[in-house]
């Protein structure tokens, strides 16, 4: 993988942290964002990348698209090079300052047209209205689980017939034996990628109360309560998956 100038490389962990606090999306990680994410979660290129052809397959005219916690909008961007439909928009919205402000920066740099408007905001708060594709990569894993639900609900009430939600998701697995399979392998990725053992263990700590991952099982059953008709994961890495929810 390609080595980042130092200001943009994640470094966050790298030095003893006196007291470890929990992990939160604020300025210095907004700035080596794309850097951590890329060396953190094995396969989010890909995704990224591929999630441009939803919105070719998915976008109906007159719809408006949204990406539920866009960060630096890496998935707004793959969508809006890839929406074939007419007269669409995307709402972007994330409730960290220092990714919205980011966010904006890059949309502005961006030569696609179809309209973007990015909010701060809390994704809880917001009214998901004449959609045709809801983005979540790896937001929902954020809330507090007894949130998730009423969340997708929400998304659903607000899908077009026809609509898609792209939800990708860290894992949890069971039994024991699964988890620790592909949490090795995970780490084996990181390690790969130039973290530290002190790194990865200090930034485990910090994500633990933030980042509670759901299992498969978990999210199909949630997606399947929230009312989608089809519940498809279309990409796996390790202990990284996204799925395709079907209105
Ligand atoms: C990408 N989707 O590059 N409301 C709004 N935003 C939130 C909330 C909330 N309640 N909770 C968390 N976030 C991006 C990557 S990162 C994933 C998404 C990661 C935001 C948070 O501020 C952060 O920017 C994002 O969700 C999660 O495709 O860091 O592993």
């Amino acid at each position: 993988m390609t080595q980042q100038s130092d200001q943009h490389r994640d470094n966050l962990y790298a030095t003893t942290q006196e007291m470890l606090v929990d992990f939160t999306f604020d300025e210095r990680v907004a700035t080596v964002f794309p850097d951590m994410i890329r060396r953190s979660v094995p396969g989010y290129g890909e995704i990224i990348a591929l999630l441009g052809l939803f919105a070719e397959q998915y976008a109906q005219p007159d719809s408006t698209l949204y990406d539920l916690g866009c960060s630096l909008g890496a998935a707004t961007l793959s969508l809006r090079r890839r929406i074939q439909a007419a007269n669409c928009r995307i709402i972007a919205i994330d409730n960290s300052a220092a990714m919205v402000e980011r966010c904006r920066e890059n949309i502005t740099h961006d030569l696609a047209t179809t309209p973007v408007e990015v909010r701060c905001a809390d994704i809880r708060e917001v009214a998901i209205d004449n959609a045709s594709v809801v983005v979540l990569n790896f937001t929902l894993q954020f809330l507090p689980p007894e949130e998730r639900l009423s969340l997708l609900q929400r998304i659903h009430h607000g899908l077009r017939p026809g609509g898609v939600v792209i939800l990708s998701e860290k894992l949890h697995f069971e039994p024991h034996e699964r988890q620790q399979f592909q949490e090795q392998l995970h780490l084996a990725f990181k390690r790969a990628n130039g973290y530290s053992a002190m790194e990865i263990s200090q930034k485990r700590t910090a994500l633990e109360k933030v980042l509670r991952p759901d299992t498969l099982e978990q999210h199909r059953a949630r997606l399947t309560q929230a009312g989608f008709d089809r519940v498809e994961p279309w990409f796996q890495a390790f202990n990284f998956v996204s799925i395709a929810a079907l209105k």
